[in-house]
């Protein structure tokens, strides 16, 4: 059944395939896909080092074909004002998220899609780290 406005979460930091199949999987389930994007802030309060800022990446979801809309993920409580705000009618995580947001079910869909597997920002997180070799 085809929806019309989808939600997801995420922090999207050094984007990555497994961002990207995401985010073309949820386009196909609907009209419209809005991102919220977490912000550094946030991030930080989960004691999280994003390696990309905010902006950045904001500018690079919007720049997503499959993306129609990004906004910004500040708390944790912000889920259920946002799919009443925007009309949502599904709310998609990948299912590393598995029943997390059940409670959403009241408003909308829920759903959760197969994470693309051997690919974490993590993971790139860590390359990096051996590719520049020991600290200087
Ligand atoms: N994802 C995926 N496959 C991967 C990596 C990530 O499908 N190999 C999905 C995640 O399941 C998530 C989305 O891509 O739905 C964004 O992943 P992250 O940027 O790691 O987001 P996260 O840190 O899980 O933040 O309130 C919810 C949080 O904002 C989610």
């Amino acid at each position: 059944m085809t929806h019309s406005v989808i939600l997801t979460y995420g922090t999207f930091d050094l984007f990555h395939v497994g961002h990207l199949r995401l985010l073309r999987r949820l386009a196909a389930l609907g009209d419209r896909l809005i991102v919220a994007c977490s912000t550094d802030e946030f991030n930080l309060g989960k004691g999280k080092m994003t390696a990309i800022p905010y902006d950045n990446r904001v500018e690079i979801l919007e720049g997503c074909r499959y993306v129609d809309q990004v906004i910004p993920e500040e708390n944790w409580e912000q889920k259920r004002d946002d799919v009443q705000k925007y009309s949502v009618d599904l709310f998609a995580m990948g299912d590393d998220w598995k029943g997390k947001f059940d409670f959403l079910g009241d408003l909308c869909d829920v759903l959760y899609l197969p994470r693309t597997e051997n690919i974490s920002t993590t993971e790139l997180k860590e390359l990096i780290q051996t590719m520049r070799g020991p600290a200087a």
